[in-house]
């Protein structure tokens, strides 16, 4: 019998559209329920059949898989997983010699935030930045290749949380700490907390010719925890705001002690002027660092009183509010730049705070918004006719406002406790108001069981009228943010393209050979389907002698010019493996320090011949 599903009144509208999704249309007779044209419609909207593609791609953070997620929306289809900050086997990275490197021998990462690159406010469709909680890192990835192009570890801060957000032309990307710690991350006593501790921001660029990125310098907050941030926008556009927590400076019970004060504060700077002061050299260098000290250079940096432990603070995409979401108050506030400037101006002034001027919260604060029964506002995100979208972490839902009254027009439960949620092209100076994601810390119930533990949640809500969650797709941990830009501004490339001239690169069978110097073993191979070819010359083009305890150092490039066909490098029992993509070269360095005959093989399904595609390393015992 075929199957209609019931509409059950139970349950949130939600959950019931998840479900629909997967359902069979028929129905029995001639009858057609409205809840099944609905489903089929709202299915519709989602389906991307075979050969068409989805009109934006998502980038969602891995969280503490250290990783980014690529899907494609409406589908919600997952497509790629891009290793940024911990090493994944699947793509070889963090084996092979570059990547390594860039790692700097970390083996995980907790990725947060993603942001585009931008030009004049908009996704630019060029670059992808994050930054590392776990090991203060940021990395810079190219849309071209989907690869991370370069990885920097900063000094004297504890987890940028509050970071990446770019300014309107991506000059600067700010990484505000999370944890406060001593210069140098010294060693000093928790009861010198209020003292020796300080909350820092540091203040990045990325050079797009060397396509590498560089801390500028860093401020020297208070020792608070600094939680989110965004970048101003045309008027505001020299600007940029962040949240803090813990202004209390409590060192231990934090759950208790860090939520005290009925207000902490939003950091409003003039990152124009910051950038000025470093020019005149009005900052102090510590341990090779430019810092600037804000008690002693004033002029740039405010603070604005905002209800307890404030969590988002997001820009409206016209540049002139920022509204701050309260998490243990439920309560948005929105606040004028306008009147910051002014207050700035005039030095409506309530007082000073580690000699910071703390402005006047009513001449700075337009309105207090306080959607009924709406519990935990985390963050906020925007459409194109001036709603805002603000995740209630506790009420689980997405409550839908009016940026101009405080008004609430719509909202729709989501399963369950949303974090971030994510708008089509939403943190942009146009947002395009057709779809947002809930990006949901908790699954629950939502899919087939696989345990205790459940992936996260995201649901695909339609916001171009009234808000309906659509679709839903399991996620790994965690979706703490994500970014969407419309598919056609991404234009990646096919093949790297063939460069003769590129170090240790070899381009023919011929070419493949090897030179020793030393214990120095250097192999310059080719990977083509469906051979490795080490040594034309050799009476085994596909074997690698070698002595117990040489540096082995293969350097292979694939010379299939072709789409999609990548060749995996592992070597069976030495803990080696990389993956080199149509027309790269890559480098694999190790010790031979176990003597044997080990097997070396393709790893990636690359021909009928893939099997095949093997060969040996042998080391001969000293
Ligand atoms: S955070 S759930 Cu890591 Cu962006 Cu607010
Ligand atoms: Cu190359 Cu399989």
């Amino acid at each position: 019998m075929k199957k209609i599903v019931p509409a059950i009144s139970g349950l949130v509208a939600g959950f019931v559209a998840a479900s629909v999704f997967f359902a069979d249309f028929t129905t029995i007779g001639s009858k057609t329920t409205a809840g099944d044209v609905k489903a089929k419609s709202n299915a519709e909207k989602v389906y991307v059949p075979f050969g068409k593609k989805d009109d934006y791609y998502l980038f969602a953070s891995g969280g503490h898989s250290g990783q980014m997620f690529i899907y494609g929306v409406p589908s919600m289809r997952k497509i790629r997983t891009i290793p940024v900050f911990s090493p994944d086997a699947a793509t070889g990275y963090g084996w092979d010699k570059e990547s390594k490197a860039m790692l700097g021998g970390y083996t995980w990462g907790d990725l947060h935030h993603p942001a585009f690159s931008e030009t004049k406010g908009e996704y630019d469709g060029k670059y992808m930045f994050a930054t590392d909680v776990a090991n203060n890192r940021a990395a810079v990835m190219d849309l071209k290749t989907f690869a991370v192009k370069d990885i920097l570890k900063v000094p004297n801060t504890s987890g940028p949380h509050c970071a990446a957000f770019v300014t309107e032309n991506t000059e600067h990307m700010f990484l505000p700490t999370r944890f406060a710690v001593p210069f140098g991350h010294k060693y000093a006593s928790l009861d010198d907390y209020s003292k020796t501790y300080k909350g820092v921001m540091s203040v990045v660029s990325f050079n797009e010719g060397n396509k590498k990125l560089k801390l500028d310098y860093q401020v020297a907050l208070p020792p608070w925890s600094f939680d989110l941030s965004d970048a101003g926008k045309k008027t505001s556009s020299d600007w940029a705001v962040l949240t803090t927590y813990n202004t209390e400076e409590a060192t231990t019970n934090m759950e208790i002690n860090a939520s005290q004060k009925d207000r902490d504060y939003i950091v409003l700077f003039n990152w124009k002027e910051l950038d000025k002061m470093v020019k005149d050299g009005k900052y102090d260098t510590v341990s090779g660092v430019k810092v600037i000290d804000p008690a002693k250079q004033k002029g740039a940096i405010y603070l604005i009183p905002v209800a307890k432990s404030p969590h988002g603070v997001d820009v409206t995409p016209d540049g002139k509010r920022f509204i701050a979401s309260g998490k243990l108050a439920p309560t948005m506030t929105v606040f004028s730049f306008e009147k910051a400037f002014d207050a700035v101006k005039n030095k409506k002034f309530q007082g000073e705070q580690d000699g910071i001027p703390v402005l006047d919260y009513k001449s700075v604060m337009e309105r207090e918004v306080n959607p009924e029964n709406a519990l935990g506002p985390l963050h906020t995100q925007f459409d194109d006719k001036g709603f805002a979208y603000t995740t209630m972490f506790i009420s689980s839902e997405i409550v839908k406002w009016n940026v101009n009254t405080g008004e609430t027009v719509d909202r729709v439960p989501v399963q369950y406790s949303p974090g971030h949620s994510v708008s089509t092209e939403g943190d942009s100076a146009s947002p395009d108001g057709k779809w947002i994601i809930a990006l949901n810390k908790l699954a629950k119930d939502s899919y087939l069981s696989v345990g205790p533990s459940h992936p996260e949640s995201m649901q695909l809500i339609d916001i171009s009228d009234k808000m309906e969650v659509i679709q839903s797709a399991p996620v790994d941990p965690e979706p703490h943010y994500a970014q969407m830009i419309k598919a056609d501004k991404l234009n990646p490339i096919v093949v790297y393209p063939k460069d003769e001239k590129r170090p240790d690169s070899v381009w023919s069978q011929e070419k493949a050979h090897i030179e020793r110097k030393g214990n120095e073993v250097h192999v310059y191979g080719i990977a083509m389907r469906s051979k490795f070819v080490f040594d034309a010359k050799a009476k085994r083009r596909d074997a690698v002698t070698v002595k117990q305890g040489d540096k082995v150092v293969f350097h292979i490039t694939n010379i299939d010019l072709d789409q999609d066909i990548t060749h995996g490098f592992a070597i069976n029992s030495y803990n080696q493996n990389m993956e080199i993509q149509p027309g790269e070269t890559k480098t694999m360095e190790f010790v031979a320090d176990k003597a044997g005959s080990y097997p070396l093989y393709c790893t990636n399904f690359c021909s009928a011949l893939h099997q095949e595609m093997s060969g040996y390393l042998l080391v001969e015992p000293k």
